[in-house]
């Protein structure tokens, strides 16, 4: 199997990314189709793009997609589910609404919103993943299961909430282990860049175990009944 990873830029700020693994038969299409992605984007005219191609040496562990809910609920009705207070969901929309680009996500203590990693504007990115899934959803919306299941299937983290920074793309999610990913139309106002994802952590929570999860191990995210 092989890693596939893009990124592009206009003067070092992130415009797109994309990611996933794959046999070898695959990658000049995946090739193809994450350089149109990456280099065609509303976010702004392309001045770097990076592709990479790496050999996957260790065993990708399988991960249970989180279940998918379309019914647009209330973040502070899901939030209050998992015991989440609305001051710090109101820490987690200050990360998500400053100016900074936060290239992965923050991590926030799930009892007070106080941030726990100390990874400055570079955030906890999930990387090393592929997504073998019957779903109908779109590459978008698969993308962001398969990311949310990494997040969230890991002992001690509570939810995650995202908001794409992509200017014209206005649902985010909501994410928990006991109630799966919840889609949130018109969660940020069109023609915004500002956005991010913040994951919600018990205090007790292994940072360098779980960052090590996310960022280094291999992960196959499949259909809950596979
Ligand atoms: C992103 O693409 O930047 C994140 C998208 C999150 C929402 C995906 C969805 O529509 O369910």
């Amino acid at each position: 199997m092989y890693s596939i990873k893009m990124r592009s830029s206009q003067q070092n700020e992130h415009i797109s990314g994309a990611e996933t693994i794959c046999c070898k038969a695959e990658i000049d299409d995946i090739l193809l189709s994450f350089f149109k992605k990456g280099f065609n984007h509303e976010n702004g005219e392309v001045d770097f793009l990076n592709l990479k191609v790496e050999k996957v040496t260790s065993p990708l562990t399988a991960i249970q997609s989180l279940p998918i809910y379309d019914n647009n609920n209330n973040i502070y009705d899901l939030a209050l589910q998992v015991n989440l207070s609305q001051d710090v969901l109101q820490k987690a929309w200050s990360y998500i609404e400053d100016n900074n680009n936060y290239s992965g996500a923050i991590i926030l203590s799930a009892n007070n919103g106080q941030r726990l990693d100390d990874t400055d504007l570079r955030g906890i990115r999930v990387t090393n993943f592929m997504f073998d899934s019957q779903h109908n959803y779109n590459d978008r919306v698969q993308d962001a299961i398969a990311i949310a299941s990494c997040i969230n299937r890991f002992t001690g983290v509570i939810a995650e909430l995202c908001v794409s920074d992509d200017l014209n793309y206005t649902t985010g999610y909501f994410a928990t282990t006991s109630s799966g990913y919840h889609r949130i139309k018109n969660i940020k106002q069109t023609g915004s860049r500002h956005g991010g994802r913040v994951i919600f952590v018990d205090d007790t929570l292994n940072l360098d175990a779980y960052r090590n999860f996310l960022e280094t191990l291999p992960k196959k995210v499949i259909d809950a009944k596979s």
